[in-house]
């Protein structure tokens, strides 16, 4: 039976599977160093949370490139957002407006009194980067997808990258003041890219979608934000054509995780193993530290779970991983097969640099019971 949440105060500091997970020792591979900014008067802040797939002989990252203004300083807070016509607007807000809002999350600007989030302080992109060995990467020099249209006018976030026949499909954040949904884009060669849109309204986020049809219907994992009754937690649905979705069922609870138990979502998409479906995901106390776990699903029914760590398969250690521009991070939007036996995890480092691990799925899975 679950645990009320109450009854756990430090389940972040159950001891990790360190042991079984290498990470490599050029971590980061990916810095804001090696992003060329969009316009001379943005910053890059942050590259990280990058989808991941292989093309050919490439393996291929999508990664979140986070762009704040150049010029801000002690006094000036100025904000990125897309005009009407997706270009960047640069909001001033002012030094006495400054004491309107509550600063202390980095990533936002919230109204001091509601506590509602006015702006975010970057506004992020997608930036394509491939790789031979999987490590050093040749990043392009200008943004890959930008934001666009109403739904996008904070930015776009978190892409994750699933092979389905010859096509890559792209499914991504689009935040603005309408919320956060998903948007699916789909491409053959990622030079041309088709928009399809909202696929899941708000507040969702981290959907993975499946790389094969499962009993005649495309499925994929998503996690819904219920504001009042229930938790953050991961769902399944189906659907036959990739944008309307439905049968929607309950997955994993925060209460069924006995690690970072105030929120869940979906990682990286699902792998094929002969064991089931393979799934590593994210799971974040309270207090916002992001871990890393792993569950496996019925390959005939990807919403029943067979077997699931119960310790974080990665957890923030390293410098990288406990300090950036928000601190205590690991998140993954993408992994990648090294060969038949050994998993890449690709992973954004406190939510500003990219880190790459490595697991055998031997392991992983005498681990997940
Ligand atoms: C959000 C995610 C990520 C981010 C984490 C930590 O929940 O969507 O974009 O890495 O928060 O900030």
């Amino acid at each position: 039976m679950s645990c009320p949440l109450s009854s756990v105060s430090n389940e972040f500091d159950i001891k990790g599977m360190d042991t079984m997970i290498e990470r490599f020792k050029e971590n980061p591979i990916i810095t804001p160093a090696d992003i060329r900014p969009s316009r001379p008067d943005m910053q890059v802040v942050g590259a990280f949370n990058a989808g991941a797939t292989r093309q050919g002989d490439d393996i291929v990252l999508l990664i979140r490139v986070a762009e704040a203004v150049r010029s801000n300083n002690q006094k000036t807070l100025k904000v990125p957002v897309l005009d009407c016509k997706d270009s960047v607007r640069i909001v001033d807000i002012g030094e006495t407006e400054r004491g309107f809002y509550d600063l202390s999350d980095s990533r936002v600007v919230r109204d001091i009194d509601t506590g509602v989030v006015e702006y975010l302080t970057t506004l992020s992109h997608f930036r394509l980067a491939r790789s031979k060995d999987g490590l050093n990467f040749e990043i392009d020099d200008t943004p890959t997808i930008f934001p666009s249209g109403p739904h996008e006018r904070w930015g776009i976030e978190d892409p994750r990258i699933t092979k389905i026949g010859e096509t890559y499909h792209i499914v991504y954040s689009s935040v603005s003041t309408n919320g956060v949904s998903v948007s699916l884009i789909t491409t053959k060669d990622f030079k041309d890219f088709k928009r399809h849109g909202v696929i899941f309204p708000p507040e969702n986020k981290d959907v993975c979608l499946f790389p094969e049809t499962i009993g005649g219907y495309y499925h994929a994992y998503h996690r819904p934000v219920p504001s009042d009754i229930g938790t953050l937690d991961i769902w399944n649905a189906t659907s036959r054509n990739l944008t309307h979705w439905g049968a929607h069922r309950h997955v994993l609870s925060t209460r069924d995780n006995p690690f970072a138990r105030e929120r869940l979502g979906g990682g990286a998409p699902p792998i094929k193993t002969k064991k089931g479906w393979l799934n590593i995901y994210h799971a974040a106390t309270k207090e916002k530290k992001y871990c890393l776990g792993a569950f496996l699903t019925d390959l005939d029914d990807p919403s029943t779970i067979i077997a699931k760590t119960h310790t974080p398969l990665l957890k923030p250690e390293m410098d990288y991983e406990t300090q950036g521009f928000f601190n205590n991070v690991v998140f993954t939007c993408g992994t990648v097969m090294e060969d038949e036996e050994t998993l890449l995890i690709y992973y954004g480092a406190s939510d500003e640099t990219m880190a790459m691990a490595r697991v055998s799925l031997q392991d992983l899975f005498k681990e997940m019971t």
